[in-house]
């Protein structure tokens, strides 16, 4: 049994719980096999059975009193996972689903996202299973100051900096803020994701979307084309897809659908995204009131959005393993030609498979999304240096690291020669070019 498969079986064995943190795990120690033959002192030194052991695991209770005076517990996670190349870094989930397995797959996937972007950062990733939909601002607030409470014990601008993920925007990094400079009376760039008038970064709220599209259009630029008149689809309606929308619209494409866990909708005249902002940002509404005021838009209650419609490029923006096998299959069907994974993990491991072997470019999350924490880098770098940089320099920073991002997967994929239907095979030229930074900074380090 070759290595990679070898330490994935003991995974399995170790971890039949952990669903989501196996099929990540799955995903890389299967296509980064040639990097391992390559260099046969990784097994040497055990260097994937450390890898895929976070180096620290807290886990704390969250007590907190609701509107009605009643005492709410809620469980809190922080998987510091790996520091080889920086601090921790990566972002906190608010959401029911929240466990800890659904936390190391975020933190195993930082990991390799984060040395990707280039910059000096670590793998973390943390998060509640807190529900801050139906809340009151109060509610969250005092929320959000339970869980800075016991975190702030682990974490520094120098150790380990948080950041947002699904449930988890502006107001949320504002109120965990808040919390900390009064626990421990320091004034440090501890989160990322901060307001502009109290050291966040001009870009960083539209960083993941952007970043998306631009690598997005960096695949269309291989395959002779660009977004100028192509039609997309994109699901969810969060921070993510709003800011994928506008940088599509910008360029000349039309977005024509965008969704929530309730539904989606289709407007063929192209998204009216002035419309959702309204609807999500500042209502914190649902998606299905967009086709109350659009005639030419249609609302679908539930999941399907991908066998609806028919696109050029399709932008997976929601949450992890929303991309079924059916799906992946009309997408092919309808001529779909890229897929890029806004989200983590939105496409299942057989859906990818589909689209690879079907010949659809298809771009992992891991790759296509480190925008945002490459921008949230830039934010850290801009806190230290206590100055602040505009926006056109932080967008033109992103774009150059979207490229670069670009470069660096195809540039492993053609090195070990890995194609699926007749393309490069990005999963593993991601997956090889971000392993193999941490895992050399992780020999020079030691047994540790
Ligand atoms: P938001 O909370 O802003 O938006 C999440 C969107 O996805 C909402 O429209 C939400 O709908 C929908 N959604 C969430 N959970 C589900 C579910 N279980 N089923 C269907 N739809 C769901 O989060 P973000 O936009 O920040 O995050 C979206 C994805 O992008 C996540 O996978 C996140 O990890 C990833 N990501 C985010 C980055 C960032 O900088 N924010 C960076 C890199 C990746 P509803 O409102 O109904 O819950
Ligand atoms: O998944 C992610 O990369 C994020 N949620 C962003 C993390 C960050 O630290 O900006």
């Amino acid at each position: 049994m070759k290595y990679g498969e070898r330490v994935l079986e003991e995974l399995k064995k170790n971890h039949p719980g952990e669903p989501e943190f196996i099929q990540a795990a799955t995903e890389v120690l299967e296509t980064i096999q040639p990097a391992l033959d390559a260099h046969p002192e990784y097994e040497a030194a055990s260097l994937l059975e450390r890898i895929v052991e976070p180096e620290r695991v807290v886990m704390f209770r969250v007590p907190w009193v609701d509107d009605n005076g009643k005492v709410q517990v809620n469980r809190g996670y922080r998987v510091q996972f790996n520091s080889a190349i920086g601090p921790y870094k990566g972002g906190l989930r608010l959401h029911p689903t929240v466990n800890l397995g659904v936390i190391k797959f975020l933190g195993f996937e930082q990991i390799f996202k984060n040395s990707l972007t280039t910059l000096p950062i670590g793998g973390g990733k943390g998060g509640s299973d807190f529900d801050p939909k139906g809340k009151s601002d109060m509610e969250v607030m005092r929320f959000c100051q339970s869980f800075m409470t016991e975190l702030s014990r682990h974490i520094g601008a120098d150790t380990d900096v948080p950041a947002g993920d699904i449930g988890t925007g502006a107001r949320e990094i504002g109120f965990m803020f808040g919390q900390y400079k009064r626990l421990k009376n320091v004034y440090e760039g501890v989160l990322t994701g901060k307001g502009l008038t109290w050291g966040g970064s001009l870009a960083r709220t539209e960083a993941t979307g952007y970043g998306l599209v631009y690598i997005a259009a960096e695949m269309l630029k291989e395959l002779g084309t660009s977004f100028e008149g192509k039609t997309v689809a994109i699901s969810g309606a969060g921070n993510v897809a709003i800011y994928a929308c506008q940088k599509v619209q910008q360029l000349g494409g039309k977005v024509i659908t965008m969704s929530d866990s309730n539904g989606f909708v289709i407007d063929e005249n192209g998204i009216d995204l002035p419309a959702v902002q309204e609807i999500k940002e500042v209502k914190r509404g649902r998606i299905k009131e967009y086709a109350d005021t659009h005639p030419s838009a249609k609302y679908y209650e539930g999941a399907g959005l991908w066998q609806k419609v028919k696109v050029d490029v399709a932008l997976p923006c929601a949450t992890q393993n929303e991309l079924l096998i059916d799906d992946a299959k009309a997408l092919v069907a309808n001529g779909t030609l890229v897929v890029a994974e806004g989200a983590n993990m939105p496409t299942t491991l057989e859906a990818t498979q589909y689209l690879q072997e079907n010949g659809v470019y298809f771009m992992p999350g891991k790759a296509s999304n480190a925008g945002g924490v490459a921008t949230s880098a830039l934010e850290m770098s801009q806190n230290s240096q206590r100055l602040s940089w505009t926006f056109e320099e932080v967008d033109a920073k992103l774009h150059g690291i979207m490229v670069s991002i670009y470069n660096a997967a195809t540039s492993a994929a053609k090195q070990y020669n890995l194609t699926k239907g007749g393309k490069l095979d990005l999963v593993a030229g991601a997956n090889i070019a971000g392993f193999m930074k941490v895992a050399e900074a992780m020999m020079q380090q030691g047994i540790c």
